[in-house]
């Protein structure tokens, strides 16, 4: 296989020699679930592990290999590589953080251009939209806007309108997978060794798109790996290579940007949530649920699950409370219940 294929240059050729070990060879991470990760290298794909866990708690968060990182390998067997380290990288996407205290958790590396997709349907969001773009700015990584399903929509043109309101200088692309509607246009922001990473929530047709513009099923290349300890979680391919073009990440579980990285043991929760079979798994009964599995071979703490699942409730409750069309609605409300008056400076109870 060949790594330029996967994106690799002079630029991480260079950090590469500078380490100064010729027992390491490079690859791109495709796939990354707590120690599990999955690479592309010279010698094929296969599993990866860190070379030590102490390492890692002292190097940080932000230097744990995330998707489209380029690695520093040692090859032990055909299936298990070490890996060294993580090379310098040419960008970096993050997931905004909620709480004040935490640091921004990373998603994405070595992204050259982001694809901020929303559909064309009710899913349509022009905040979401912008809450990518903000994403992609701090990153400073160019982004395009892909609004999707347009067979589905009967008229494109106000949908156009608000989103070039929205980003007067950003490009729009319509597109329809099933019409083949914007897939030559899309192809061509995917050249050969580029990295473009779709951003955008769950249903909105990202894995559709990829493989209509692919031509072919990618999703069925999904990495499923076990081993003997039972202690890896079936891990969700993230980088993908476009025969003839070039590579697609496909980031799971930017559903709750915003929401997440209230602490690094929750945000882990989000991510093994992205690979239950539901997407809307509330982790109870559902079949197919990577996180109860995981509290199942005590990998995670059953408290911190509940914790969790409390969070998120309250936060969206709070989401409904505090959009400015409820405060709106709320006061008008009061305003008919109390005959026109102003709300109370006090509430007096008898
Ligand atoms: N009508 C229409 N439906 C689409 C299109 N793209 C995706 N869908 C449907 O939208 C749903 C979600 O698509 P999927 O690719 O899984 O979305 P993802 O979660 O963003 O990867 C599926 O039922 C698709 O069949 C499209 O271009 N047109
Ligand atoms: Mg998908
Ligand atoms: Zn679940």
């Amino acid at each position: 296989m060949n790594l330029l294929d996967w994106g690799y240059g002079p630029f991480f050729h260079e950090a590469l020699l500078g380490l100064s070990n010729p027992t390491l060879e490079p690859a791109r991470v495709v796939t990354a679930a707590h120690e599990l990760f999955r690479i592309a290298g010279p010698s094929g794909e296969r599993p990866a592990e860190l070379l030590g866990r102490l390492r890692y708690a002292s190097e940080g968060p932000l230097d744990l290999p995330v998707p489209g990182d380029f690695v520093a390998v040692q090859p032990v067997d055909e299936s298990l590589s070490l890996i060294h380290h993580v090379l310098p990288r040419r960008s970096l996407l993050s997931r905004r953080a909620s709480g004040r205290a935490t640091a921004a958790q990373p998603l994405a590396a070595n992204v050259d251009r982001a694809l901020l997709v929303t559909s064309l349907d009710t899913d349509f969001s022009i905040p979401r939209l912008q809450r990518y773009a903000a994403l992609a700015s701090v990153a400073d990584v160019p982004f395009s806007i892909l609004l999707t399903k347009a067979d589905a929509c009967p008229d494109v043109t106000p949908f156009l309108g608000a989103v070039a309101q929205a980003f007067p200088a950003a490009e729009i692309l319509v597109v329809s997978a099933p019409e083949g509607r914007g897939l030559p246009e899309v192809r061509a922001l995917v050249p050969p060794g580029r990295t473009v990473v779709l951003l955008g929530s769950s249903g909105v047709g990202k894995s559709t798109l990829l493989n209509a513009v692919a031509g072919r099923d990618l999703m069925d290349v999904r990495a499923v790996r076990e081993d003997g300890t039972g202690r890896h979680a079936t891990t969700r391919r993230e980088l993908f290579r476009l025969p003839g073009l070039g590579l697609v990440l496909d980031v799971p579980g930017l559903r709750e940007v915003g929401l997440t990285g209230a602490s690094p043991e929750l945000a882990a929760i989000e991510e093994l949530a992205a690979h239950c079979r539901f997407r809307d798994c509330t982790h109870g009964v559902e079949p197919g649920c990577a996180v109860r599995r995981a509290v199942e071979e005590n990998r995670l703490d059953a408290a911190l699950v509940e914790h969790h699942e409390r969070l998120k409730r309250e936060a969206e409750w709070f989401q409904t409370r505090t959009s400015a069309t409820a405060a709106v609605a709320e006061k008008l409300r009061y305003r008919r219940l109390m005959g026109g008056s102003r709300p109370p400076k006090k509430i007096r109870f008898a």
